[in-house]
């Protein structure tokens, strides 16, 4: 039932939640035949206050000056950026802009952010919007090892990759035969080879059917959906799998052997009755290791203009499990989240449209595949009912899951080992710990470090769909709430809410010791740098003209500039301050020009010079006392 809380909304919230609920009563109907979950449901616990200084002794209060222990990424939603928080501070630090621009930095104006973004024939940018959903990092025994994070943009089927030295995106790369690219996963290791116990590649899930090729195909029966895997240093997509289905979010194995995601429509309706008219959709796997030698032995085909090897994962192709590329697991009706337990035993499918969760035991998925295991849902070792509306968990590496529950508007915690019990008969395994009230509807769920084996149980944030009555009213579009709970207790704590921006959907929380971020760039990683003042000016190759600066407070190294109008103008900076938080700004009147220099960086636009006059060039980014005369002229001549 919908939590107290919810009766109090405003008009319109409370239709949406109860459409919701309209939909959600078919698949909760058919999941009480099974087992009855009613011992395990206690009362929702009073939502608790938040209280800094509750037993646990953990508090998302910093005194000023002090410094987070943890680094959250965020998915930023519509603005197509990863957010960087402090945690358990929740203080936002940083936005990386990806697939959007972004006019602190000049992301999506200069040529170098350009390049990385993507441009149609003519120079402009081929987007300017994105939509994020999941943010995950490279792995290395286990553990995130701080090279590289990778996000997605669901709209334009994009993966963007950020260095995690620099914080910085430097490539994307757009999936093809492929639409609303969603679930996203590093692997953690090789299947095959021992010493690349590494992150090398990064799987994502193709969500929305469509034909193949996509030209114009009417028939709505035969749109496909694929499985890709892009390679994690070049970033180029190595394969892709065709299946029956789609795919929603995805989970990979500890042992490097498995992939995995959720599926939602394996009725590949093209409408939402459709999507949801079985009992049963499913969570396939992916076996690597054999998929890369199909690869290799060229039992392949392609699509399109693409060349990216494109294999059979269908049902009709895997009838034999020792050579099946591919197995569906069976789980309850339209499955949202799939998360891989820290103990590297379990993945377990939220059900969304049934209030259970499935736990899928990985070993007895490896069994199947070796022929050792008659019937392939014998892997699903509970399936047990922990709520309304759950979309995705989080592992405190003690054994109990987290479990967000949209409808419900709650967090429930249970025990996987307890759901298990329960499920082969014991009906006194209790495995409901504990429910928390959030407010409200949330989705994605993650522990400090929950997706490692190095789950440490401290720290829980939620990210809330509704923020309803939670912060001021700011007109019609409210904040997000992002919540912090301490799960170090058997009692969930409610600790913080924080407002951010939509839509963020998921989110990873890690030690800060996991990364060595770097402030000041070196003059070399860049070819076109200016490395000596001397080196300034202007050089014309008929309408062409590039000038050539540097910066260092407070002045640029060219005092003025001429150029003519009309003239296709490339402006290179480069900022020879090595001081730490030294940045630079360059902003040109009525040229739509503005971007920054960090220290060290050199960045490049080109644009066309436009009408004769004087324009101040100026430094946008407070530098200095003399900041604000900061200055250069562009004298734009007749
Ligand atoms: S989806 Cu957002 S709540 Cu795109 Cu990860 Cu589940
Ligand atoms: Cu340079 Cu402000
Ligand atoms: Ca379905």
């Amino acid at each position: 039932t919908l939590s107290a809380n919810d009766t109090t909304v405003w008009g319109r919230r409370r239709f949406l939640n109860t459409a919701a609920l309209a939909g959600l009563t078919l698949g909760a109907a058919a999941c009480t035949d099974k087992e009855s979950g009613a011992a395990n449901a206690p009362a929702a616990a009073p939502a608790a206050a938040p209280d800094a200084a509750h037993a646990s002794g953990n508090s998302t209060h910093l005194k000023p000056g002090e410094l987070d222990t943890y680094y959250g990424l965020w998915s930023g939603g519509h603005t197509g950026d990863m957010r960087v928080l402090g945690m358990p501070s929740g203080r936002e630090l940083l936005r990386i802009p990806c697939f959007v621009p972004d006019a602190l930095v000049g992301w999506g104006h200069t040529n170098e952010s350009k390049a990385v973004m993507g441009t149609k024939p003519n120079g402009a940018l081929r987007y300017t919007v994105g939509d994020t959903h999941h943010t995950h990092a490279s792995y290395k025994d286990g553990n995130y090892d701080g090279r590289y994070a990778w996000i997605n943009d669901k709209i334009n089927s994009r993966i963007a990759r950020i260095r995690l030295d620099y914080f910085i995106c430097d490539k994307i790369t757009q999936l093809p035969n492929v639409q609303g690219f969603h679930g996203i996963f590093p692997d953690k290791r090789d299947p095959v080879d021992p010493a690349i116990n590494y992150t090398t590649r990064v799987f994502c899930g193709g969500e929305f059917g469509i034909p193949l090729p996509n030209a114009g195909l009417e028939d709505a029966g035969k749109y496909r959906s694929l499985f890709s895997c892009v390679d994690a240093e070049t970033m180029e997509v190595r394969w892709q799998v065709l299946i029956d289905g789609n795919c929603d979010l995805v989970a990979t194995s500890y042992d490097g052997k498995l992939a995995a995601s959720n599926q939602y429509n394996t009725e590949m309706g093209a409408k939402y009755e459709d999507m949801m008219s079985a009992e049963r959709d499913a969570c396939i796997f992916f076996n690597i290791a054999r998929i890369e030698e199909a690869v290799k032995a060229g039992k392949f085909k392609t699509f399109g203009s693409s060349k990216v090897p494109v294999v059979d994962g269908t049902h009709e192709a895997n009838q034999d499990p020792t050579a099946a590329l591919t197995a569906y697991v069976s789980v309850p009706k339209n499955p949202h989240g799939v998360n891989a337990s820290p103990d590297q035993k379990y993945f377990i499918c939220a059900g969304k449209l049934s209030p259970t969760a499935t736990v899928i035991e990985l070993s007895k998925v490896l069994e199947w595949f070796d022929g050792k295991v008659e019937k392939l849902d014998d892997a699903i070792v509970a399936e047990v009912e922990i709520g309304l509306g759950p979309l995705h968990t989080a592992f405190d590496g003690r054994g109990n899951a987290y479990t967000t529950l949209f409808l419900d508007s709650q967090v429930v915690k249970w025990n996987v080992d307890a759901a298990i019990k329960f499920h082969a008969g014991d009906k006194a395994a209790k495995y409901v710990v504990d429910r928390l009230d959030v407010q409200y509807q949330p989705g994605h769920i993650n522990g400090s470090q929950s997706e490692t084996i190095a789950a440490d149980g401290k720290y829980l944030a939620v990210g809330c769909k509704f923020s309803k009555d939670r912060f001021l009213p700011v007109g019609p579009l409210h904040a997000e709430n992002e919540q912090i709970i301490d799960m170090s207790g058997e009692k969930m704590v409610l600790l913080a809410d924080h407002p951010v921006r939509g839509e963020p959907h998921d989110f990873i929380i890690f030690k800060r010791d996991l990364v060595k971020p770097k402030q000041v760039y070196n003059l070399d990683d860049f070819p076109n740098a200016v490395k000596d003042p001397k080196d300034s000016g202007v050089v014309r190759n008929g309408k062409k003209v590039t000038v050539k600066m540097t910066s260092q407070a407070p002045a640029f190294s060219l005092r003025e500039f001429k150029v003519k109008a009309g003239d296709e103008v490339t402006l290179i900076l480069t900022n020879l301050d090595k001081i730490e938080d030294l940045t630079h700004g360059f902003a040109i009147p009525n040229h739509d020009v503005n971007f920054i220099v960090n220290p060290g960086e050199t960045a490049s636009v080109t644009f066309t010079a436009g009408e004769p006059g004087v324009y101040w060039c100026y430094c946008t980014h407070f530098c200095h006392a003399l900041h604000l005369e900061m200055r250069t002229r562009m004298i734009v001549e007749a």
